[in-house]
């Protein structure tokens, strides 16, 4: 079959194009009929070009031209050619907006059922129908420009690491399955059968081993895979740009770093960022801001409470104060004009972080109004005010709990209090880069009554820590760092252990026996033996990158196929069932009987 092909795309015609002849290729995004006259908007990746059919000129007098401009529909794909001429009244919301074609000639290339969604920006189509027939919903140009970007960074990344003489070298995607933090996901062995393959969580292993293998610097663009419950910038796969440097310090990464920022956000967004950026302490960003990613683009920092009101009558706070919990407030300012349905739905969302209550304390005409005001003496609530700064008209949000959890709650409240206010709107161009650093190195699961490796188990303790293995793993600190942009953790890494006795001592730390340890990371362990190098290195998460870059706050947004926050892909209905004669042949029997189907 052949058409006529374009000479031009629809986002390029200018004024200095009048009177050429040309020909586009596109889909008819809206066709209005004037009798007389037609006017077609056809679209393609590059833009939108209006093209006329027009009865009085000679040029469309030809029946069949008209004929055919009349059978045109939405979403049809065409090919017309005419001359391209000024337009009466111009469109200065189009690139294109000066200019239109006289159409000669049009053929349809293709014709399209009335889609089940109006393409267009102001589409009131739900998410749903949208990831249902995602190939229509890529055809809007808001999406179709954040794919721009992501090839852009794509380009970037890959001559940034190259200028800095990095090696792209490809992992594993079938590998064995080693606890990292989320869950795996799990292929079956045809040929080992009752045995199974892991998708990375990331190419953590390998990419150490490259290390051992002699490869100083290493890069990978590279999918990841993690079974965890979705979020609004989580998905079970995603890309994360991967990188390991053998023979350096903390300092080094944290530079490459910063000059891949700075080169990211000049080319793509032509912004000149600041370096170096701020480094502040995992104890200093919980205690501030109450998270680990802090957002500090608005002030509105926690303050602590525990020596205030620890002996006061009101006993959880006294219970906790006993315990070493920490008592803490978050001064909302002017939200004393909470409603209940306001307060209730903080305590809510308190609660959903672990809390096991809120105490909320009005602070207007000069009294406290709060169901614990009867325990705190005036001298308490004085120190309150004091340290809290509290004025007629403020709410205070105090949360009571082990140390982290206490503050983590707050830092929730925190940004929900900011959404509520619409802080954020107020500085939403400002772009915020910093790097925590000294992260614990273990975190205590009361659950499974262990340690467990904050970042991962290869992550090094600072060498001054390294005594408190015997004496007190908790107050270890990990030689570990986040990049954090406007509150998102974008990257993380870590220097390694490269010592096999070190490892030995971690893995035992998180409660693996030798066997076990042996087992799961043998292969690593082994590599050790043969001189491995000291090296470190990070991850960032690709589609958060682009994401903070193309100003959105959904992942789903930067993803051409995404899935659902319930791990569902509603374009080919995955994950599905398989049939029986596939599963024989893995040798997987199927037990409860609804799979079965
Ligand atoms: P980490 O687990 O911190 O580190 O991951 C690095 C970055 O990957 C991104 N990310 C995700 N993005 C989208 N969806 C997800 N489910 C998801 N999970 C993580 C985040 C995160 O900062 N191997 C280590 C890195 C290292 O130590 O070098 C690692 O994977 O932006």
């Amino acid at each position: 079959m052949t058409f006529t092909k374009r000479t031009h795309n629809c986002g390029e015609l200018r004024t200095s194009d009048i009177g050429k002849r040309v020909t586009l290729n596109g889909w008819v995004a809206s066709r209005r009929d004037m009798g007389a006259m037609m006017f077609v908007d056809i679209r393609d990746r590059y833009g939108i070009t209006q093209v006329v059919f027009d009865a009085s000129e000679k040029t469309t007098q030809n029946a069949d031209v008209f004929a055919t401009g009349r059978k045109l529909r939405s979403e049809f794909v065409i090919s017309a050619s005419g001359v391209v001429r000024k337009r009466e009244k111009g469109n200065s919301n189009l690139a294109t907006g000066q200019i239109e074609i006289l159409v000669s000639h049009c053929e349809i290339l293709n014709e399209a059922e009335t889609p089940p969604f109006e393409i267009s920006e102001d589409t009131t189509a739900s998410e749903e129908q949208c990831l249902k027939y995602r190939y229509l919903d890529l055809r809007r140009h808001s999406l179709q420009e954040k794919f721009i970007i992501r090839n852009k960074f794509y380009q970037i990344t890959h001559q940034y690491f190259h200028e800095h003489n990095f090696l792209e070298i490809e992992t594993p995607v079938l590998m064995k399955s080693t606890p990292e933090g989320a869950r795996d996901f799990l292929v079956p062995s045809r040929i080992h059968k009752g045995k199974f393959y892991a998708l990375p969580q990331s190419p953590q292993i390998y990419k150490q081993l490259l290390m051992v293998g002699g490869f100083d610097r290493y890069v990978q663009i590279v999918k990841c895979f993690r079974d965890e419950d979705l979020r609004a910038d989580r998905q079970p796969e995603f890309s994360q740009i991967d990188v390991e440097m053998s023979f350096i310090d903390q300092d080094e990464i944290l530079r490459l770093t910063e000059g891949y920022v700075k080169r990211l956000w000049k080319e793509i967004l032509n912004i000149e960022v600041e370096t170096p950026f701020r480094r502040i302490q995992f104890t200093e960003a919980m205690q501030r801001y109450g998270s680990d990613k802090p957002d500090t683009r608005f002030a509105m920092e926690l303050c602590e409470l525990t020596e205030e009101v620890k002996e006061c009558e009101f006993n959880v706070f006294k219970v906790v104060a006993h315990n070493n919990g920490t008592i803490a407030a978050l001064n909302a300012k002017g939200c004393a004009r909470y409603s209940r349905k306001d307060t209730d739905a903080l305590t809510e969302l308190a609660k959903r972080y672990g809390a096991k209550g809120l105490s909320i304390v009005k602070y207007v005409d000069g009294k406290f109004e709060s169901p614990i005001a009867k325990y705190l003496s005036t001298y308490m609530q004085s120190a309150i005010l004091q340290k809290t700064g509290a004025e007629n008209g403020d709410l205070l949000l105090i949360a009571a709990d082990d140390w982290e959890r206490c503050l983590t709650i707050l830092g929730q409240l925190r940004l929900e209090i900011a959404r509520r206010e619409k802080i954020l709107d107020v500085v939403k161009e400002k772009f915020d880069f910093l790097f925590v650093v000294d992260f614990p190195l273990l975190e205590f699961s009361p659950e499974e009554n262990r340690f467990a490796a904050r970042h991962h188990p290869f992550t090094s303790p600072k060498a001054e820590d390294i005594p408190l293995f015997e004496k007190n793993p908790a107050a270890m600190r990990a030689n570990a760092y986040d990049l954090v942009i406007n509150g998102m953790e974008i990257g993380g890494g870590s220097l390694r252990i490269y010592r096999r006795d070190i490892q030995e001592k971690m893995f035992k730390a998180l409660g693996f026996t030798k066997e076990e340890a042996e087992q799961k990371f043998g292969f690593l362990l082994g590599a050790f033996r043969y001189g491995a190098p000291p090296h470190g290195g990070i991850a960032f998460g690709l589609d958060r990158f682009v994401m903070t870059l193309a100003g959105t706050e959904n992942i789903r947004d930067v993803i051409a196929f995404p899935k659902t926050t319930s791990m569902y892909s509603l374009m080919d209905d995955s994950p599905s069932t398989v049939s029986e004669a596939q599963l024989q042949t893995l040798g997987i029997k199927l037990t409860t009987p609804d799979q079965q189907e």
